[in-house]
C-alpha cells in the first residue's frame, strides 16, 4: 500500500512538471489599415518570445511593423513627435539634395532629442501586401513599446503621420516559449543568400543568420521574399525598397512582397513565418542601398513537394 501511494505521488510530480514544460505561444494579430493599425487584444503583452502577425488582409497598400522600445519616462507620443518631424524634414533635404547619403545620421540626430541614441530598435520592415500576411517572433524585454509603419502613401507621406502607429507594453510577466527552431534556415553572405529550404507551396518558417564585418556591423540585415514576374528587372525593385528615394517604398508596387525582415538591432538573428499560396516566379530579395541588391530567384510548381 505504501509503495502504491509512493507510485502514485511521482506520478503526480511528473504531471506537474510536464504542465510547467509545456511551452505557449503569444500571437500578437494585428491587422493593417489604411493607415492605422487594428490590435486584436490587449495593448498589454507579456515579455520573451512573441509572435507578431501582420494581417494586410483589408487594406490596400503594403505595411510593415517596426518596433521601438522606449525609455523609462518616455511615451509613446514623446516618441512619435520628435521623431515623425525629424524625419519627415531629413526626407524633404535629402530628396531636394541639401543632406548627402553619408550625411544622413549626422543630420537627423541633430534634430533628434539626446536620449534618442538609446531607443532600442527591436525589429523593423517584414514588408507585406495587400491580401497577404506574414509573421514574426522576437523576444522583448519588459518596457514600452512604438510600434510604427514607416512606408508611404502615393504622395509621399509616412504612414506614421496619418496614424499607423501603436503603444504596446511588455510586462514583467515572460512567456513561457524558448526561441524558435524552425525547420529552415537562411544565411545572408556578402553577396549570397545561402538556404537549403525547398521551396513549396504552404506556410514556411525560417530563422535568418547574420554576419558582421570587420567593423563589428552586420554586412547585410534584411531580407524579404517577393512574387515576380518571368524576367523582372529586380534592380527596379531594390530601388523601390530605398526608403530614402522620392518614389522609395511608396504604395505602389510592381511586386507582391511575402514578408520577412529586417534586423535594426545588432543580433545576428531573426526568426519569420510567411506562406506561399500560388505557384508562379519568387525571389528573396536583401535591399543594399544604391543600384543593385542580392537576389534569388526560384520558381514554386502547384504540386506540393512532402518535405520531409
Ligand atoms: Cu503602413
Amino acid at each position: 500500500m505504501k509503495a502504491y501511494k509512493r507510485v502514485f505521488a511521482i506520478m503526480i510530480i511528473l504531471l506537474g512538471t510536464m504542465e510547467v514544460s509545456q511551452a505557449q505561444e503569444y500571437v500578437v494579430e494585428v491587422e493593417a489599415l489604411d493607415h492605422s493599425y487594428d490590435l486584436e487584444g490587449s495593448n498589454v503583452i507579456p515579455s520573451g518570445w512573441i509572435t507578431f502577425v501582420l494581417n494586410n488582409r483589408l487594406s490596400e497598400e503594403v505595411h510593415e511593423i517596426s518596433l521601438v522600445r522606449l525609455l523609462e519616462g518616455i511615451s509613446h507620443e514623446d516618441y512619435l513627435g520628435p521623431y515623425m518631424k525629424a524625419w519627415d524634414i531629413l526626407l524633404q533635404e535629402y530628396q531636394e539634395g541639401k543632406v548627402e547619403r553619408s550625411g544622413i545620421n549626422e543630420r537627423v540626430n541633430q534634430m533628434l532629442p539626446e536620449w534618442s541614441d538609446e531607443l532600442e530598435y527591436v525589429s523593423a520592415r517584414g514588408l507585406v501586401s495587400p491580401g497577404r500576411s506574414a509573421a514574426r517572433t522576437m523576444e522583448l524585454a519588459p518596457g514600452n513599446y512604438s510600434m510604427v509603419c514607416w512606408m508611404k502613401t502615393e504622395d509621399g507621406q509616412i504612414h506614421i503621420m496619418k496614424g499607423m502607429s501603436r503603444a504596446l507594453k511588455a510586462g514583467s510577466e515572460k512567456v513561457n516559449r524558448e526561441e524558435p527552431q524552425p525547420d529552415w534556415e537562411i544565411t545572408l553572405k556578402e553577396n549570397e543568400i545561402e538556404t537549403d529550404w525547398q521551396p513549396s507551396l504552404g506556410s514556411h518558417e525560417f530563422r535568418l543568420n547574420l554576419s558582421k564585418g570587420e567593423d563589428g556591423k552586420l554586412i547585410h540585415s534584411n531580407i524579404h521574399l517577393i512574387k515576380i514576374e518571368k524576367g523582372q528587372d529586380l534592380d527596379e525593385i531594390n530601388s523601390w525598397m530605398d526608403w530614402y528615394q522620392v518614389g522609395g517604398l511608396r504604395a505602389q508596387t510592381a511586386v507582391e512582397f511575402l514578408g520577412g525582415l529586417d534586423v535594426y538591432s545588432q543580433s545576428t538573428k531573426g526568426y519569420f513565418t510567411l506562406e506561399i499560396k500560388e505557384p508562379g516566379e519568387y525571389a528573396w530579395i536583401v535591399f543594399v542601398p544604391g543600384k543593385t541588391g542580392i537576389y534569388k530567384r526560384f520558381a514554386v510548381s502547384a504540386f506540393r513537394v512532402d518535405k520531409r
